[in-house]
């Protein structure tokens, strides 16, 4: 039987387990890469595994979430990555040179290579090929350890393209049809492998849009194949030597399969607040936009932005309209200004930031009270702008731009003709000698830490009995940035995490914090696809922190769920979903948590409702992970 792309990756890195969808298996990493806002923790976790140099094929820390350096927590933390990059053989992006996702495809990505990142949307990589999943900062820094990668075996779902993109659809309409398909949590333990005739007329970067927000899905990650493409591109980004063919057989199986005829995509945005309440851009005309952003990982490679220069030559940004862009990288913006398509961009009142992912998370650039901000990102939960009901709607580079000239959404149809897609030149301009390479030996390097490197805390391990109470009551769908919220002030806390703890929930319930404290511990309850969306591992740290011992959930979401684990907090499901709803905050809980077996179900004793049953699907190595309080504590007991 033939085999997909993802297979063939995953048997050729294969440690332990089986392939069978749902096994637990462990993987050998190839890559890593680490941004500082989930960096710094990482390499303070590397450390504290206490080995001299990473044990990957190549890794990469760069800087490009928090560049803002108000005060000196934020430089503090670069000059920190910077020092530890090079004591332990790690590739150092230093801030301003782009965003890690784009860097990585341009630079580092290889086909038939595995990776994974301490920041949710690694999977931009499979743009090129490569299996590159998004992992809490411990799971990387096991990772660069040299551990084997332990997740679920996914299912894999061929997305059959056919046809090719027309008129103003772009690759981000493709990803936002899928999304508007299957939801947010569409793609929890799926791999999504493209295939069919219309690949051939994606290109990388295109491609890269598609596998980026494969994330908002929930997919573990996506893929397309290594083909004539992915060979331009490598050529291209000189590094031939990288390209190899990869496609699956003929007759692969799939577990699942869809169909997207690309030329029936037409323009579609993402409403506010989720990336899946997607409707045509046509049904939105006449809404004024106070604010557009392009950029992000998702959409700043040099042909969504010279897409974006060629419909606003010769034409203004509409006078109450804001317009930012924030190139992917300094690759971008040299080939944008090679080409003599700064210009443009600046006479038409776009305001140009650095190659960083700015207004994305927060960093700046927030919306006016109540404002409409068209964004070319790929999350637009509420908040996560800056201003808390900022109504932030995701489209296409190409919707952007038209719409930052009208002032207002309008129906693609008037927008006239679209320009030609745009194409790479056939090699582009270097950046290499930008990242700083580490010595072979870096044993003479000194570590330097400023006030704002808090020493890691050490948790203690899992009670018997957890007797405490709901702290919190959550709906469905409730992100990390519920949880923990980025943004400038709170992201450049992330080395500390008793100062950013006071942030857990904030936005939520401000009275949380409080509560917590003065009980000591708690429990959280959750619906659906608790912990949807980033990959900070904060939003488990710093409830840990708190006190917070297990989550109670209809669902969970992937990363956020590791993350629990590593640090020690139990994520119970609910074995009966309508028990939520007999569920309060206040009530008082008692957990027999030594009865906790792999997969089984324990009943927890809720106040007021009586017994509640609750399963877990925790191997019998997580489930001793949390028992030690987590898994650095479970890490030194094994030493021991
Ligand atoms: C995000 O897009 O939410 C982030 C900021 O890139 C996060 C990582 C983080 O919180 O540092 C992610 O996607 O994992
Ligand atoms: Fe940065 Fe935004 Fe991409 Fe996260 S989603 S890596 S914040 S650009």
């Amino acid at each position: 039987m033939g085999k997909t792309l993802t297979h063939k990756i995953i048997a050729d890195h294969l440690l332990s387990g089986d392939m069978t969808p749902g096994a637990e298996i462990g993987l050998r990493i190839d890559q890593t890469l680490t941004q500082d806002a989930t960096g710094t923790m990482a390499y303070l976790q590397f450390e504290a595994l206490g080995l001299d140099k990473v044990q990957t094929e190549l890794s990469v820390s760069y800087v490009d979430h928090n560049t803002l350096q108000m005060g000196f927590r934020n430089p503090d933390d670069h000059r920190y990555l910077r020092t530890v990059a090079k004591k332990y053989g790690i590739i150092f992006s230093p801030p301003g040179t782009g965003i890690c996702h784009q860097l990585h495809l341009e630079n580092f990505a290889k086909p038939g290579k595995t990776l994974i990142g301490s920041d949710s949307h690694t999977p931009t990589a499979g743009g090129v090929g490569s299996l590159a999943i998004g992992a809490g900062g411990l799971s990387v820094a096991l990772a660069m350890a040299g551990e084997p990668y332990p997740m679920t075996m996914p299912q894999v779902v061929r997305v059959y393209l056919e046809g090719r993109l027309g008129g103003w659809s772009a690759a981000k309409d493709v990803i936002l049809h899928l999304l508007g398909e299957l939801t947010v949590k569409g793609g929890v333990g799926k791999v999504f492998e493209f295939g069919g005739p219309g690949v051939e007329t994606l290109t990388v970067p295109e491609r890269a849009t598609i596998t980026n927000m494969g994330a908002e899905l929930g997919a573990t990650t996506s893929i397309f194949p290594s083909d004539e493409q992915t060979k331009t591109f490598l050529h291209a980004m000189y590094r031939d030597s990288d390209y190899i063919e990869l496609l699956a057989d003929e007759d692969a199986q799939y577990d699942d399969e869809i169909v997207v005829d690309l030329k029936k995509i037409q323009p579609l945005a993402a409403q506010p607040h989720m990336p899946d309440k997607v409707v045509p851009v046509s049904e939105l005309a006449g809404l004024k936009v106070d604010q557009v952003c392009i950029g992000s990982c998702t959409n700043s490679s040099y042909s969504d932005l010279k897409a974006v220069a060629q419909i606003l030559r010769d034409k203004m940004v509409h006078e109450e309209t804001d317009l930012l862009i924030a190139p992917g990288s300094k690759q971008v913006l040299k080939m944008l200004s090679n080409e003599k398509l700064i210009e443009p961009l600046l006479d038409a009142g776009a305001r140009i930031l650095e190659c960083t992912c700015g207004p994305c998370i927060g960093m700046g650039g927030s919306p006016t009270s109540g404002g409409v901000s068209a964004r070319t990102f790929n999350r637009n939960f509420e908040g996560r702008s800056g201003t808390q009901d900022g109504q932030v709607y995701l489209v296409s580079p190409q919707t952007a731009a038209n719409t930052a000239a009208a002032g207002e959404f309008t129906r693609p149809y008037d927008w006239g003709f679209a320009p030609t897609k745009p194409k790479m030149p056939p090699l582009a301009p270097q950046i290499g000698h930008l990242f700083v390479f580490p010595p072979t030996d870096g044993s003479d390097v000194e570590v330097e830490r400023g006030p704002n490197i808090v020493p890691l805390e050490q948790f203690e391990p899992l009670p018997d009995v957890i007797e405490t109470s709901i702290q919190l009551k959550t709906e469905d769908n409730v992100t990390t940035d519920h949880i923990m919220p980025a943004g400038a002030q709170i992201t450049a806390l992330r080395s500390n995490v008793p100062a950013i703890s006071e942030y857990v929930f904030s936005r939520v319930d401000e009275s949380f914090v409080s509560r917590i404290k003065d009980a000591g511990h708690g429990v959280i309850l959750g619906g659906e696809n608790y912990g949807q969306g980033s990959s900070r591992e904060h939003a488990a740290i710093a409830p840990r922190h708190l006190g917070v011992r297990a989550v109670l959930v209809k669902s969970l979401a992937r990363i956020h769920r590791a993350n629990l684990v590593n640090f020690g907090i139990l994520p119970f499901i609910l074995a009966d979903p309508a028990d939520y709803d007999k569920l309060s905050q206040g009530q008082k809980v008692t957990i027999p948590a030594k009865d906790v077996t792999p997969g089984g179900a324990i009943a927890i004793d809720i106040e007021g409702a009586g017994q509640v049953q609750a399963v877990n699907d925790l191997t019998a190595q997580e489930l001793d992970v949390i028992k030690a309080g987590g898994l650095l504590n479970y890490i030194r007991q094994q030493k021991a």
